[in-house]
C-alpha cells in the first residue's frame, strides 16, 4: 500500500498541473449557389463544444426596426438575456418554437421592449407572429469559446483548455459545418471551415400556432 505522504504528494501535483490552454485561429467561408463566395461572414458563429467552462454573464439588444429585426444574430451565453425594443410604431409580436427555449413575448410596439432569459444552449429560430419576413437567430452557449468572425471570415478563439474538442461554424444559409480540433497547450493552431449555402433557398416558416402565416395580406 502506498504511503499516505506520497499520495498527498501526488494530489498536490494534480492540483498544481498547469491547465494549458490555446488560440484557435482561422478563417470561416460560406459558399453560395455555384461556388460564389458570400460577403456576410459578420453573421457567421465560430464556436467550440466540450470545455466544460463556465461562461461569463452577458446580454444583447435584438431591436426591432423598419419590420426588421437589427442586428439578425446574437450569441448569449446560457443564462443570458437579450432585449427586443421594439422601434416601430406598429405592432410586433417576437416568438420561437425553437424546443426548450421556445417563447412568447406577445404584441407591444414602441416604446416598449421585452425580454427573454435563454436557458438551454442551442439555435432559437425567432420570429414576429405578424410579419413573416422578420427573423433573426439567438445562438445560446454554455462556454465562453465562440466568435464572430470579422467581414472577411477571420476568427480567434483565445484561452482555450489544451484538449480534443470540435470546433463548430454556423451561418444563417447553412447547417453547421464542423471540425474536430487539438488544442495546444501553448500557442495557435489554424484552422479552416466551409460552410456549404449552395442548397439554401428562402423557405417560409409558420406562426406560432404552427399555422401558415394568413396569405394576401400586405405588410
Ligand atoms: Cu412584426
Amino acid at each position: 500500500m502506498r504511503a499516505w505522504w506520497s499520495r498527498v504528494a501526488f494530489l498536490s501535483l494534480a492540483l498544481v498541473a498547469p491547465a494549458g490552454a490555446g488560440t484557435l485561429r482561422g478563417r470561416v467561408e460560406v459558399a453560395d449557389k455555384g461556388g460564389k463566395k458570400a460577403t456576410d461572414l459578420a453573421n457567421a458563429v465560430v464556436w467550440v463544444e466540450g470545455p466544460g467552462v463556465k461562461p461569463q454573464p452577458s446580454s444583447a439588444t435584438v431591436a426591432m426596426k423598419g419590420k426588421a429585426f437589427v442586428p439578425r444574430v446574437v450569441v448569449v451565453p446560457v443564462g443570458g438575456s437579450v432585449g427586443f425594443p421594439n422601434e416601430d410604431p406598429i405592432f410586433h409580436n417576437v416568438f420561437s418554437v425553437s424546443g426548450e427555449n421556445r417563447f412568447d413575448l406577445d404584441l407591444y410596439k414602441k416604446p416598449k421592449s421585452g425580454t427573454w432569459t435563454f436557458r438551454h444552449p442551442g439555435l432559437v429560430r425567432v420570429y414576429c407572429n405578424i410579419h413573416p419576413q422578420m427573423s433573426a437567430y439567438v445562438v445560446v452557449r454554455d462556454n465562453p469559446f465562440w466568435a464572430r468572425p470579422a467581414a472577411d471570415g477571420s476568427f480567434e478563439i483565445a484561452g482555450v483548455p489544451a484538449g480534443t474538442w470540435v470546433l463548430k461554424a454556423w451561418h444563417e444559409r447553412t447547417g453547421e459545418a464542423l471540425q474536430p480540433v487539438t488544442v495546444p497547450e501553448t500557442g495557435v493552431l489554424e484552422a479552416a471551415l466551409t460552410l456549404d449555402a449552395s442548397k439554401w433557398k428562402r423557405a417560409p416558416h409558420k406562426n406560432k400556432f404552427g399555422k401558415d402565416y394568413p396569405a394576401g395580406e400586405r405588410y
